[in-house]
């Protein structure tokens, strides 16, 4: 028997630094859809997924937590791994930057990198965005601010390893010009890599660090540890035992097929990672596929801006394949896609209650009520069946193909058009008036045969995307192992002729919208609420008297901006249209907010506080917040409020 061709797929590292949400499920299942396709196909696939571990920002979250920074990465990294058996995600391999065998690695791949000359040790001047970890020319600023995130930037300095990544930029704009290869897609991101990082020059990249701890260290000089685009990036060859003992895959998995990820680290996998593989005489990726993201009321959807849909919910709620259904379908290829759970219902109800389920359905109850669920051995196939035939024989190799390009959502799209197609031939085809004329009994088995047989064939090629619902399709339809697996759905009339169906349960429930939403909004509303459980409340205050109260002018206000107080973990500084003329205020709320969040809001603030100066900044008064679990929430009003109306 010849060997199975090797297959390597890779979704990024995630950072553990808060719990997984709907974002990194795009990724995951996409890679999913294409490994369980591949295996299908007979490849040997390996699926590599995991967490990349190290870094700044764990460091302080788990000081936050006050934990070590490996007891707060292990409790997320649970999280992922039970979030992924939650969506059916079939990976083989799950890397840990913590792991002692990527670790290893990471440090030959250093001291290799140092050795050939490749890593200079120099001072770093330049412009730090501490929650992405990343550096930044000043021409790379959006506004002075992190051109990824929109945060602050701070000035940072510091002694240093360099990686002579401007040397490779004649090769790597050779390499994502290479027409042939093709390396990354969309090619609408191969623009943006050349006009926005090769064109203004590519700068040399700083690769330790001495600031913080939590990194893997540089063998050859005490102090610094490893930057961790460097320690991350190497994950895709540490996997399969590069300079390691622990795996010996390299051999047999590298190079990778495809790297897949999301459009702000494309830079990275397009520039950083295949320098760094040229440089230590490696063989590249084959292609780095750069997808949209999910956006949430307009911004990306991350850990930190709060409104994150808990994935877990949503599966344990409307099944695990409704859900990544939904995502793959939604999300375009190359564009972004905007989560609501109100077009999610829409897609659960429209392609998956009505049109499969429905299909699925009326066509088994018709079976079962003609035929007693066995069909006729005898067939009358007539011109006009043709055209569904048709349409059916044309998905195998565009849907194949679609998948494999990571265009999930247009194979999807096609095998749905052939699902509606196939309702509408049972009205073409009237069986209950078929079913009145004794003459027309084959002539209904047919019909009925054409149905299931197509069923069968859509079927087989959602499967990598819904694989738990198919298997009980197939039962449903009677459908044998042989005329379910892959390449059956290339060929007409697999199915047994005298076909025996199975009534089952319906496959979809279809969603009630209002109700739904309203529950889910109480569903969260009680999360939020539980937070504040088991925080013992302040004990009431003396009376004071009324008088005394009166003395304070509480109004409102309206945020017109806010920003950090540099220097300060505590202070954020709001300037206020107070209603006369406007004024600045620092309150100590910026552990609980991201600036931008509060842009906007309108507030209720102390108004006749005499000045007081903070961190070298004038505060002109007291914006109120109230206690929120182990932090505070501004007060808001009704964003409608004249600003400066009086409070009272
Ligand atoms: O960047 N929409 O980790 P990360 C779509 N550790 N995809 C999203 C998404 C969203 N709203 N949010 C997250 C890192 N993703 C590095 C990677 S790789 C060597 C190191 C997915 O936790 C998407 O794949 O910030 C994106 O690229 C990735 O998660 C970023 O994950």
């Amino acid at each position: 028997m010849s060997e199975k061709k090797p297959y390597y797929i890779t979704t990024p590292i995630y950072y553990p630094s808060g719990n997984p949400h709907i974002g990194h499920c795009y990724t995951t299942l996409a890679c999913d859809v294409v490994a369980r396709l591949k295996r299908m196909q007979g490849y040997d696939v390996m699926f590599l997924t995991g967490l990349d571990e190290h870094g700044q920002k764990i460091e302080k979250k788990a000081e936050e937590a006050g934990i070590t920074p490996q007891a707060y990465v292990d409790e997320i990294a649970a999280k992922f791994v039970k979030l992924w058996e939650t969506m059916g995600i079939t990976y083989d391999r799950f890397i840990r930057t913590t792991d002692s065998y990527h670790v290893e690695s990471v440090q030959h791949i250093f001291e290799e990198l140092y050795k050939k000359g490749y890593i200079y040790k120099s001072e770093y001047k330049g412009k730090y965005c501490t929650p992405c970890e990343s550096f930044w020319t000043e021409s790379q600023l959006v506004n002075g601010k992190c051109p990824d995130c929109g945060r602050d930037v701070t000035d940072a300095s510091e002694e240093a390893y360099f990686f002579k990544l401007s040397e490779f930029a004649p090769r790597l704009e050779a390499l994502l010009l290479d027409e042939e290869k093709n390396f990354l897609e969309p090619k609408s991101r191969v623009n943006e890599m050349i006009n926005n990082f090769i064109k203004p020059g590519l700068q040399d990249l700083c690769v330790s660090r001495t600031s913080f701890k939590w990194g893997i260290p540089v063998t050859f000089d005490e102090g610094h540890i490893v930057y961790v685009w460097v320690d991350a990036l190497s994950n895709y060859i540490t996997a399969l035992g590069y300079q390691n003992g622990t795996y010996n895959d390299f051999e047999k998995y590298w190079p990778a097929d495809v790297h897949v990820m999301a459009k702000e680290i494309v830079r990275f996998h397009t520039l950083i990672w295949p320098a760094m593989l040229m440089a230590l005489d490696l063989p590249l990726p084959k292609k780095v596929y750069g997808h949209g993201w999910i956006t949430f009321s307009g911004g990306k959807m991350s850990k930190s801006s709060g409104n994150v849909i808990d994935p877990f919910v949503l599966v344990d709620r409307y099944g695990i394949d409704s859900i990544r259904y939904h995502l793959l379908r939604e999300m375009p290829f190359g564009s972004d896609m905007p989560y609501t759970n109100e077009a999610m219902f829409n897609r659960i109800n429209c392609d998956l209650a009505n049109d499969l389920g429905n299909l699925v359905s009326r066509t088994v109850a018709m079976v079962d009520k003609y035929f007693a669920g066995t069909l006729l051995e005898e067939q009358q196939v007539i011109d006009s069946d043709e055209e569904l035939l048709a349409m059916t024989d044309k998905l195998y190799d565009a849907v194949i193909s679609d998948y494999e390009t990571l265009h999930i959502s247009d194979g999807l799209e096609k095998i749905f058009r052939v699902i509606a197609r196939a309702n509408k031939f049972i009205d073409e085809n009237e069986p209950w008036k078929l079913a009145k004329d004794d003459s027309m009994k084959v002539r209904l088995s047919t019909v009925l045969y054409i149905l299931l047989d197509t069923i069968r064939r859509c079927t087989i090629l959602l499967s990598p995307v819904m694989p738990h619902i198919a298997p009980e399709i197939f039962e449903q339809i009677g459908a044998c192992e042989k005329c379910t697996a892959l390449e059956a759905a290339n060929v007409r009339f697999e199915l047994k002729k005298d076909i025996t169906v199975k009534k089952g349960r319906v496959l979809f429930p279809r969603i009630d919208i209002e109700k739904e939403i309203a529950e889910l909004e109480a569903l969260s509303a009680g999360e939020k609420k539980e937070e504040d459980d088991g925080q013992p409340l302040e004990p009431l205050k003396e009376n004071c008297v009324f008088d005394d109260f009166m003395k304070l002018d509480l109004r409102a206000g309206k945020v017109l901006s806010c920003e950090k107080v540099k220097k300060s973990d505590k202070l954020l500084c709001f300037q206020i249209d107070d209603g006369f003329g406007g004024r600045q205020i620092l309150s100590g709320i910026a552990k609980y907010y991201e600036p931008e969040e509060l842009v906007g809001k309108m507030i209720a603030f102390v108004a006749n506080f005499p000045a007081r100066k903070m961190m070298g900044l004038e505060s002109n008064g007291m914006i109120l917040s109230c206690k929120f679990g182990d932090g505070y929430k501004v007060v808001e009003l009704d964003p409608n409020t004249k600003p400066g109306s009086d409070i009272g």
